[in-house]
């Protein structure tokens, strides 16, 4: 299952999502797969960069018809930048979501992390966007299949911008996404379990479980603040946080 991913991602194809085949796949075996294709990934060069959660929002949970959130891993080669064009012909069906990025300067573990604790452990917060790329057939898939496929992960873009989070009321922060200088969605902080430190406090108690937690330097997308949006080539995305500034990209 592990090469059948990695096969869908390095071929630029979607697949037929594993439940089809699997019905009976649960979560921590899904979790199981994706550590071993993180492993596999790493083994070819790529390092960790960090965290991302997933269908942290209402949004999220409403067009994916799931009801928890997810976590995946963050590596070296998914790091886009705002200077660079994402090429369009590099992914399958590829969509863009704006976030709020912590960059962790402490390692933090355990199954009791509070949002507290979280934020004592950010240095820095940042607007990011977070480019998801379900390596299934239309985008579609059960819980178990998306944390197989790493949550959908293939690029991230921070923005230049980096805050003390003490300086940040981090769940009134507003943003908005354009494309093509058109608003393509709205959102705020607080779409993100109420508080994107509450989601990454969520995401380290969820790591816990299995033994796992942030390291110094990872960087965290905390999850989506509103619904996915498509791209193609030609569109400029840029999203516009309160405080934190903006992020964006364009696509060739
Ligand atoms: C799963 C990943 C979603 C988020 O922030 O909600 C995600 C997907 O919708 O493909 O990254």
């Amino acid at each position: 299952m592990v090469d059948y991913l990695l096969g869908a991602e390095r071929d630029i194809r979607e697949v037929i999502k594993l439940t089809d085949q699997n019905p009976d796949l649960a979560i921590d075996e899904a979790y199981d797969i994706q550590q071993r294709l993180i492993e596999k990934r790493m083994e070819q060069g790529a390092r960790r960069a960090g965290i991302k959660l997933g269908l942290t929002s209402k949004a999220k949970h409403e067009m994916m018809g799931v009801h928890e959130a997810i976590y995946g891993y963050l590596l070296t080669d998914m790091l886009a930048y705002e200077w660079e064009p994402v090429r369009f012909n590099q992914l399958i069906h590829p969509k863009a979501e704006p976030e709020i990025a912590f960059l962790m300067g402490e390692d933090l573990q355990g199954t009791n992390v509070t949002a507290e604790d979280v934020l004592k452990a950010t240095k820095y917060i940042a607007p990011a966007i977070e480019i998801i790329d379900s390596r299934y057939k239309d985008f579609k898939f059960t819980l178990v299949d998306v944390v197989a496929d790493n949550c959908s992960s293939a690029k991230f873009i921070a923005g230049s911008k980096w805050i003390s989070p003490d300086k940040l009321d981090l769940a009134h922060i507003g943003m908005v996404m354009s494309k093509n200088g058109e608003v393509a969605t709205t959102g705020a902080g607080a779409a993100v379990l109420r508080h994107p430190a509450a989601a990454v406090a969520w995401c380290v108690n969820k790591m816990g479980e299995r033994n796992e937690g942030l390291k110094k330097g990872d960087i965290v997308l905390s999850g989506a603040l509103s619904e996915a949006i498509a791209f193609e080539p030609g569109d400029t995305i840029i999203a516009t946080f309160d405080e934190l500034g903006s992020v964006s990209f364009s696509c060739k």
